[in-house]
């Protein structure tokens, strides 16, 4: 009786700050939580979850769901990759219905030179063991029959990059179950609770001050997305980041009738139908770096557009929703992972797009560097010193947008 009072609560209610934890994270979104989660699984507890407004009020309750592993460089989709195989298994593993639908990936090439850089990508792909390949029309209607494929759009479509695996998820599911999982471990999850300082001794952050108070703490790991560069600002570590906002939006729910992601850089949009029928859709990030998140018409014009010409059936839905979230991009299109030049303040950054789907395995790796000291190797390419050792992963355009 009591595992089952316990099971349907979410996560504590927030305890008083302690004076110390082994580990302070900064960011109560799907990467904190998720490292929070993994730090418990390698036996350390004594963890503080450190979120300034409510748990999953950033990034990761304003993506727009994608999960997949087709990226462009081997290293990036060896990483995403070990990301989808773990939220293959989350649900199970955190008793919690994430409602992912592995239902594949289409992005679509418009042009002689798009379908050259696709069929270079599924050999990539494929050559990481990932399920990824080029397609031409055909198939392409037989895969999606409600989508318009004809000749007179503005951009035509010559085939697409075709990814099985990858398919959509419960966002807001994912940073509940990973806060009920590391909950259950002890991590305690500290809501409305904003940094405001970091105490630096030498080579080391010593404690964090807060809204509530002053935090010592043995390691600080900064997963706070679009206010990374912020935060690594007071401990004073320089990133390589500019600040986007990203815009998305929801029509009211329709009948299913896409259930595939369809992904169009050239159109900038990419879409998907929810297991409530809503259309979720996205369009480019906007060139200039700000830190407002308000949505635009000009935003919704564009989106609509294009939406238009792939699935002319939504003429007449109404969007329900928009918002915009924050983006943070590094010099390559690839994140920032791992240590900084302080001994014990470690960053997960720069993720552009990409952030939601690397949450597993982000969390995974950032729990192993805390507990044993090393960098694991899935994540070495992404540390910070690439920029300074010339060693860039490039990511330039394997997202829907044109980043
Ligand atoms: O899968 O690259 C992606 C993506 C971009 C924006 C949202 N998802």
């Amino acid at each position: 009786m009591r595992d089952l009072l316990r099971r349907r609560r979410m996560w504590r209610r927030r305890p008083e700050l302690k004076p110390r934890y082994d580990v302070v994270i900064l960011g109560g979104g799907s990467h904190g939580l998720a490292t929070a989660y993994y730090l418990r699984r390698l036996g350390i507890t004594d963890v503080a979850v450190l979120e300034k407004s409510y748990i999953g009020s950033g990034a990761a309750g304003r993506n727009t769901t994608i999960l997949r592993s087709n990226y462009k460089t081997p290293e990036g989709a060896r990483f995403y990759d070990a990301s989808v195989k773990l939220y293959e298994g989350l649900g199970a593993e955190l008793g919690y219905n994430l409602l992912f639908s592995q239902c594949g990936h289409l992005t679509l090439a418009h042009s002689d030179r798009a379908m050259f850089v696709m069929a270079n990508r599924a050999e990539v792909n494929r050559l990481q063991g990932i399920d990824s390949r080029l397609i031409g029309p055909d198939e392409i209607r037989e895969l999606v029959p409600t989508m318009y494929v004809g000749p007179d759009t503005t951009y035509p479509i010559h085939g697409a990059l075709y990814h099985p695996p990858g398919g959509i998820i419960r966002h807001d599911a994912v940073v509940w179950a990973f806060a009920r999982g590391a909950d259950e471990g002890g991590a305690e999850i500290h809501p409305y609770t904003e940094v405001t300082g970091m105490e630096r001794e030498g080579d080391r952050i010593v404690a964090v001050q807060t809204n509530r108070g002053r935090v010592a703490a043995g390691v600080v790991v900064n997963c706070t997305a679009g206010w990374s560069t912020l935060l690594c600002d007071m401990a004073g570590v320089r990133l390589p980041i500019t600040t986007h906002v990203l815009q998305a939006c929801v029509t009211e729910p329709v009948k299913p009738f896409l259930d595939v992601v369809i992904v169009s850089s050239q159109m900038h949009v990419y879409l998907s139908q929810s297991d409530r029928g809503e259309f979720v859709m996205g369009s480019e990030i906007e060139p200039w770096t700000t830190y407002r998140t308000r949505n635009t018409l000009n935003f919704l014009q564009d989106l609509a557009r294009h939406a238009l010409e792939l699935f002319p059936q939504l003429e007449h839905a109404r969007l329900l929703r928009a918002w915009a979230g924050l983006c943070d991009l590094t010099p390559d299109y690839s994140p920032i992972l791992g240590r900084t030049e302080l001994e014990n303040f470690h960053v997960s950054a720069g993720w552009g797009t990409y952030g939601f789907k690397a949450a597993p395995i982000v969390g995974r790796t950032m729990a192993e560097l805390v507990a044993t000291g090393c960098t694991p190797d899935l994540i070495a390419p992404f540390s910070l010193e690439r920029f300074y050792e010339d060693r860039l992963v490039s990511e330039l355009a394997a997202a829907a947008v044109s980043h």
